[in-house]
């Protein structure tokens, strides 16, 4: 009897192991999925995962549970009060929020056709110049296309008064603490720009390279702003954001020399990750490659579906 209940503990031991592996490998499928529109699929896959470590927990009488629940038990409890931890449903409510953020940004994207705007989502680390390429690019703009922006940050005033210097109209979003706009935050800030008078809406995302990839906000395009003096290892370590991009600006080009920042490298990352988004190398001090940026924003724009 000792014997064999020594096996299932070692067999449970080992599955849970192996499933605890296993979860390593959700969160990296959840972070490309997600970007991908799929949290169904996501979710009914980590739903299998957490009942399979529920039963064999439950098996063994301890509380093996996935490692991202906040509530996770440690260490034995009552089966009773374990099974009723194990059959808590957490998964899907992640799947609720995404669904409700991602209902409100079809509604932004509805609002911005009856508009006929086309809007932007610049994504970066904080500091890697998403203000100045939107001051940059808005200078250079063919006058048929009028610009509109929205600031995200955590706190201040201190980037929308920069746009609003130069005469373009901007709304500023502060989160509060929130690392990443949403859909709701979107359609709250639309009421205060002048939607009929914007063609390109520069929508700036709070400073961060994980969260705002996985939220949707209505937005046509996304931008990701990577610099010269973060490294040329980003794309390998935030893939999540770079497989997001639908376009590449590696910003901060005057610095490539004092960085030794090797460009061949950084574009083999991202080839890795993202093999269609087009890379631009600029500077926004110098004005170095921003034409070329702008022409490919205007041939995007021309060619845009309107829908
Ligand atoms: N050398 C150099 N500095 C730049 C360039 N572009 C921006 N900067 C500087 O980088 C700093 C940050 O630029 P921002 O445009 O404010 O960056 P951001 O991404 O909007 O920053 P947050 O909104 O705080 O996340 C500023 O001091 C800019 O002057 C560039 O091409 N070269
Ligand atoms: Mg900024």
């Amino acid at each position: 009897m000792d014997v064999a209940y020594g096996m299932i503990h070692w067999m449970t031991a080992c599955v849970v192991e192996r499933t605890r592996r296993f979860d390593d490998h959700v969160s990296i499928f959840k972070s490309y999925a997600i970007n991908q529109y799929l949290p169904t699929i996501v979710t009914k896959y980590a739903e299998c995962v957490h009942a399979s470590i529920s039963f064999l927990a439950a098996v063994r009488g301890s509380c093996y549970t996935s490692v991202q629940y906040p509530f996770r038990p440690v260490g034995f409890a009552p089966r009773p009060l374990f099974l009723l931890l194990s059959t808590m449903p957490t998964i899907p409510v992640i799947q609720n929020i995404l669904s409700a953020n991602d209902q409100v940004a079809l509604e932004n994207r509805e609002r911005f056709f009856e508009k006929g705007v086309f809007a932007l989502n610049l994504m970066a680390s904080p500091g890697a110049g998403k203000t100045s390429v939107i001051l940059a690019t808005s200078e250079r703009l063919s006058p048929s296309l009028r610009a509109g922006v929205i600031e995200g940050d955590l706190a201040s005033n201190i980037d929308a008064d920069k746009i609003a210097a130069r005469g373009i109209p901007v709304v500023q979003i502060n989160t509060g603490g929130g690392c990443h706009l949403d859909a709701p935050m979107i359609r709250a800030a639309l009421p205060n720009l002048p939607l009929d008078d914007i063609d390109l809406l520069f929508i700036e995302n709070v400073g961060n390279l994980v969260c705002p990839a996985n939220f949707q906000l209505g937005s046509h395009l996304n931008v990701v702003v990577a610099s010269v003096s973060e490294g040329h290892d980003k794309p390998y370590k935030y893939p999540g954001m770079f497989t997001a991009a639908d376009v590449v600006l590696l910003n901060k080009a005057d610095l490539i020399d004092v960085f030794e920042f090797d460009v061949d490298y950084f574009r083999r990352g991202l080839l890795m990750v993202n093999e269609s988004a087009p890379l631009f190398i600029l500077s926004c001090k110098t004005g170095e490659g921003v034409d070329e940026w702008v022409e490919w924003l205007h041939q995007t724009w021309h060619n845009r579906e309107r829908d």
